[in-house]
C-alpha cells in the first residue's frame, strides 16, 4: 500500500515539472572566442530588389551574439559581402532609418525604400537598432515601390 502510494506520489510529481519546463532557446557556444559568455545565433539574411527584378537577391548565413539587432545583422553583412554595404541615417525619433543597400538608394520622387521584414512580408515596426533579433530569423531587406505612405 505504502510503496503504491510513493509510486502515484513520485509520478505526479514528475508530471507536475514537466507542465512547468520552460523550454530554454537554442544558442550554441562561440568556439573561437575565449569570452565563456559569449554565445552566437545563425540568423539568415537577405537582400532583395522587387523594383528591378534583374537584379539578382543575396543570402548569407551568419552567426552573431546574443543580443545582437537587425542593424548589428546588417554591420556583419557589410563585412561579409561588399554587396551588403549600406547608408542609415540617425533619426531623432526613431533611430536609424536605412536610405540605401547595395548602392541602391530610396527615393520619395519615385516612392520607392528599402522595406525591412523579418521574415519577408511581415515589416518590422521599429528602426533597424530597436529589433533584437533570435536564433534561427530570417530577415529581409525589399526594395519596393510603394505610394508615400507606410503601413509597418
Ligand atoms: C511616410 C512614412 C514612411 C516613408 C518615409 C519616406 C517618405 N518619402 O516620406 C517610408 C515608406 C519610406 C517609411 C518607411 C519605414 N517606416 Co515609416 N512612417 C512614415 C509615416 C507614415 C509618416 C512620416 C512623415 O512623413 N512625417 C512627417 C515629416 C515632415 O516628418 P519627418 O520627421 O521628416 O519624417 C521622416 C521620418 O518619419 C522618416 N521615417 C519614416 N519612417 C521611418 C522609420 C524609421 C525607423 C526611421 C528612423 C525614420 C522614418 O521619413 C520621414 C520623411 O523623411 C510615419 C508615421 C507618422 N505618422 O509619423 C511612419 C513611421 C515613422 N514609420 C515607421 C516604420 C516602422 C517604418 C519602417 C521601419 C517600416 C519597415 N518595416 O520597413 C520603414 C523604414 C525602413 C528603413 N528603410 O529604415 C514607424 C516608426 C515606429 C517606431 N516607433 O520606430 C512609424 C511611426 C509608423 C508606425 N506607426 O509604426 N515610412
Amino acid at each position: 500500500m505504502a510503496a503504491t502510494m510513493l509510486t502515484w506520489f513520485l509520478l505526479s510529481c514528475l508530471l507536475s515539472c514537466e507542465a512547468y519546463s520552460v523550454k530554454k532557446p537554442i544558442v550554441r557556444r562561440d568556439e573561437s572566442s575565449s569570452d565563456d559568455t559569449t554565445y552566437v545565433m545563425a540568423v539568415t539574411y537577405e537582400l532583395r530588389n522587387d523594383v528591378d527584378r534583374h537584379i539578382p537577391p543575396v543570402e548569407l548565413k551568419l552567426e552573431l551574439p546574443v543580443g545582437s539587432t537587425i542593424y548589428d545583422v546588417m554591420v556583419e553583412a557589410a563585412q561579409k559581402d561588399w554587396r551588403c554595404g549600406f547608408g542609415a541615417v540617425p533619426n531623432a525619433d526613431w533611430g536609424f532609418q536605412i536610405d540605401s543597400v547595395g548602392g541602391v538608394a530610396g527615393s520619395s520622387e519615385k516612392g520607392t525604400f528599402w522595406s525591412v521584414e523579418r521574415p519577408a512580408y511581415h515589416p518590422i515596426t521599429e528602426g533597424v537598432d530597436k529589433v533584437a533579433v533570435t536564433d534561427g530569423d530570417h530577415v529581409v531587406l525589399r526594395y519596393v515601390i510603394e505610394k508615400d505612405s507606410c503601413d509597418p
